[in-house]
């Protein structure tokens, strides 16, 4: 199968909005293309695609998870993601090395903000979609809202391929706005597709519809809009290809739907994938010639040209490390060695395999446009790996930054080397989760994206390692940062016996604007050489050492600009540590005068809930210093968004169930820093002088 030609090749990944349905989509998937032959529901037995024990317990996604079907006479390689937002590296580094994607959609809920966020990291890669409105069984489903929102809130020019016949329970079937037929899904799980004239009370409905699909349609291609002015018939490949090349070009996307669970629509769906969406040899696919200082390089999805593979996601395993990886260019076989760019190291590929959820399958070779897994490997994720003469480099990944912290600590001393290992293995596999050591109070710290990210560590620390934790209250991640301009004018001078130290630093310490997209900013305009070119980068190595630990309650140090502007040297004295020194002291003194403040997560908070619930729901955020920013009414239930400091959002999931009798779901998401009330800043700088002690 790994020899399919590359035209048939479709490496897609499913994202969405929690719960919307997407691992539900993906075992029907493995279902109609025969790679099953028993659909497992997502809460029960747990899905194929969910194999981790806490997935199926819990019955939501953590991990990501691979797999390959045929259909048509496509390879399909599969990803499905998980929803929620504290694992959104998954979904990060799937879309980073895939080539298309379905969204899916809630029919009854349309755009949710997991939605908008799944949207963002689609175009940040540029990755074509299609969309799938899934659901449509449920009572208020609503294919048009969902549409509505995806032109509105996304931002997308969608085109609608099908109509539904009946909705919620009286959902019966599909209409083919292409073929002009009416579409059922027999058998006891829809199996069994039936296609049909349209039914006569929905004719009209669906000619209008169909209309509107080649009015789109035709405002990008001269030849149907030539058809159509003349009337004449329209063939339907010419439909395909238009609606292909608008999906490639990102230009259009194409709104399928049905419901996964009530098992309608998603072989139409898969036709839809291998016909609109890209195969490797439709993406352009840059690296960097590091060679070449880093200029940008097309590759080609050709098997015959030398290796370059991407290194996406990692697992440590007991027998060692099991590497995803994307092929871009050329062929691997086992048994070779590649070297990994970053590290200019051989390693051998000893091992080769195709993933199938948590199953695999021995490869001796695999070849551009496959995704595979490698045995053995000592990487980080996003590294590149080539054939041992060529130097490219592709471009890493989107990394968020934890927001929220944990002091853990093993409850007996005997599992302290488990605990550890636990915890670098961890941190190792996921670039989102972080561990690092109190220094005042020597307790381990791990940070993470969420409560729910953090809660799955410590309960896999538990299960996986058998080690019993303590877990403190989470903390925030707070920031501090300057908010006055302010001159530093600082020499470091000292005699020890023999020859001394000296070096001296005059410039300014600017605070940078709130949204400024680096946390640091170095320039030196020291002019004349009063300081030694040589120095130079000492002074900006000793500022950027007191990022880390801000003096006034030790929180990393953000939104800073040091400027250089004039300083002395010792033809003897001077040294490159004399400036690092010299450096850090300047700059601890000039940012404790420039009146720092603490900058907190603000969180972006969306409510579903029934409508009745909607006023204790609002009242209680308003309670939390929430921002309401909005809220509307999509059929039986209210949307809030809100903009709330993380540090009041601490075991909500408990509240809002308790304040809607467990009806209410909501998401939360880190969405800027913004500075703390002068009250709160007190308290926390209090704190930490009182831990310190
Ligand atoms: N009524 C109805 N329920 C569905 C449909 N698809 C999925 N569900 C249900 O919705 C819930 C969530 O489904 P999942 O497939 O786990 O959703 P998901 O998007 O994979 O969730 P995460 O991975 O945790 O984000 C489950 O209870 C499913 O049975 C559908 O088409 N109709
Ligand atoms: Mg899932």
């Amino acid at each position: 199968m790994s020899d399919s030609p590359l035209s048939t090749v479709r490496n897609i990944g499913i994202s969405a909005h929690i719960d919307s349905g997407k691992t539900t989509l993906s075992e029907r998937i493995l279902f109609y293309s025969g790679r099953i032959h028993k659909i497992k529901e997502v809460k029960g037995e747990g899905a194929t695609m969910d194999y981790m024990e806490l997935e199926k317990e819990r019955g939501i996604t953590i991990t990501s998870a691979a797999t390959t079907v045929e259909w048509s006479n496509c390879q399909i390689n599969l990803i499905d993601t998980p929803g929620h937002v504290d694992f959104t590296v998954e979904v990060e580094r799937s879309l980073r090395v895939l080539d298309g994607a379905v969204l899916v959609l809630c029919g009854v809920a349309g755009v949710q903000s997991q939605s908008i966020t799944v949207d963002r990291q689609m175009k940040r890669y540029g990755v074509p979609r299609l969309a799938f409105i899934n659901k449509l069984d449920r009572t208020g489903a609503d294919p048009v809202n969902a549409i509505e929102g995806m032109e509105s809130k996304l931002d997308l020019e969608t085109v609608q391929l099908q109509l539904p016949i009946g909705l919620g329970n009286d959902l019966k079937g599909l209409i083919d706005l292409i073929t002009m037929q009416a579409v059922y899904f027999d058998g006891p799980n829809g199996e069994d597709v039936r296609r049909e004239a349209i039914p006569a009370e929905m004719r009209d409905e669906a000619d209008s519809a169909r209309k509107g699909l080649l009015d789109t349609l035709s405002l990008s291609d001269d030849e149907l809009m030539t058809l159509m002015l003349e009337e004449k018939p329209i063939p339907e490949q010419l439909v395909h290809d238009i609606i292909r090349r608008c999906t490639l070009a990102s230009q259009l996307t194409p709104v399928l739907m049905g419901s996964a669970y009530d098992n309608k629509g998603v072989q139409l769906l898969l036709d839809a994938v291998t016909r609109y969406l890209p195969s490797p040899l439709d993406r352009e696919i840059f690296a960097r010639d590091i060679d070449n200082e880093g200029a940008e390089t097309p590759i080609a999805a050709d098997p015959e040209a030398p290796l370059v593979a991407m290194a996406f996601k990692l697992v440590d395993e007991t027998y060692g490390q099991l590497t995803y990886m994307r092929i871009y260019q050329g062929r691997m076989r086992r048994g070779e060695r590649y070297v990994n760019v970053r590290t200019r190291k051989l390693q051998r590929f000893s091992r080769i395999v195709r993933m199938h959820a948590n199953d695999r399958e021995e490869m001796d070779s695999a070849q551009a446009g496959d995704i595979v897994a490698v045995l053995g490997l000592d990487c980080v994720s996003g590294d590149t790996f080539c054939t041992e003469d060529t130097n490219l480099a592709l471009e890493g990944m989107h990394v968020a930054e934890p927001v929220i912290s944990l002091a853990v600590s093993p409850r007996k001393t005997a599992d302290r080397d488990r605990f550890s290992k636990a915890l670098n293995r961890f941190a190792k596999e996921d670039p989102t989760f972080h561990v690092s050591s109190d220094p005042e109070t020597g307790e381990t710290l791990i940070s993470g994206m969420g409560e729910l990210h953090l809660d799955i560590y410590v309960e896999r620390i538990k299960r996986e390692y058998k080690v019993e934790i303590d877990v403190g209250r989470p903390r925030v991640s707070y920031r501090e940062a300057p908010s006055r301009e302010i001159a530093y004018n600082y020499k470091h001078r000292k005699q020890t016996g023999g020859s001394g130290q000296y070096a001296h630093v005059i410039g300014k310490l600017i605070p940078l604007p709130a949204d400024h997209p680096e946390d640091f900013e170095f320039e030196s305009a020291v002019f004349g050489g009063r300081i030694p070119t040589e120095y130079i980068p000492s002074c900006e190595k000793g500022f950027r050492s007191m990022l880390g630990k801000g003096p006034l309650a030790g929180y990393p140090i953000t939104g800073v600009k040091m400027l250089l502007e004039d300083g002395s040297s010792h033809a003897v004295d001077s040294s490159d540590m004399a400036f690092q020194i010299c450096a850090r002291d300047a700059f601890k003194e000039a940012f404790l005068d420039s009146k720092p403040i603490l900058l907190e997560p603000i969180m972006k908070v969306e409510v579903e809930t029934p409508s009745e619930f909607q006023g204790s729901i609002t009242g209680d955020l308003a309670a939390r210093r929430g921002l309401i920013m909005s809220s509307e009414v999509r059929g039986p239930l209210a949307v809030l968004q809100a903009e709330v400091p993380l540090a009041n959002m601490f075991g909500y999931a408990t509240v809002v169930r308790s304040l809607s009798q467990g009806k209410a779901g909501f998401t939360m998401e880190f969405l800027k820093y913004k500075r703390t009330p002068a009250a709160i800043q007190e308290e926390v700088v209090a704190a930490a002088k009182a831990a310190k002690k």
